[in-house]
């Protein structure tokens, strides 16, 4: 009985922080994401495509320490990607991209969202980059 209820415990923990429909930053489990993009000259390149009302991917994994290069474009309107924390708000044009560079430095999970009213769902879009 008693084995049955850790058993429960762990899966409700489990199942809990691989819920994909993620409101705060605590429920993001950096374990279960692989490194998103790829190493070119030593620069992680990661294509991201804003969209009414998200961004794909809206997770984004890269390791501390490293140079990530961000493509932005737009699949509709015109949005934004804003990442306060690393002093980042760029403009996202339909049929343009916009390239954001920096060093993720600080391991941590942190927040981005749109800058750019886009509709009524503006408010809910946004994602996460994850500093492994
Ligand atoms: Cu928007």
């Amino acid at each position: 009985m008693k084995k049955m209820f850790s058993l429960l415990i762990l899966l409700t923990a489990i199942l809990g922080c691989s819920n994909r429909d993620i409101v705060t930053k605590d429920e993001i489990c950096p374990m279960y994401y692989s490194l998103s993009g790829k190493i070119e000259n030593g620069v992680r390149v990661i294509d991201v495509k804003a969209y009414k009302f998200g961004f794909n991917p809206d997770i984004i994994v890269v390791n501390s320490g490293e140079k990530v290069r961000l493509r932005l474009t737009s699949l509709d309107v015109a949005h934004g990607f804003k990442l306060e924390e690393l002093g980042i708000n760029e403009r996202i044009e339909p049929g343009k991209e916009s390239v954001v560079e920096f060093y993720a430095t600080e391991a941590g999970t942190y927040e981005f969202k749109c800058s750019v009213f886009c509709g009524s769902g503006h408010l809910k879009m946004r994602g996460w980059l994850v500093v492994k």
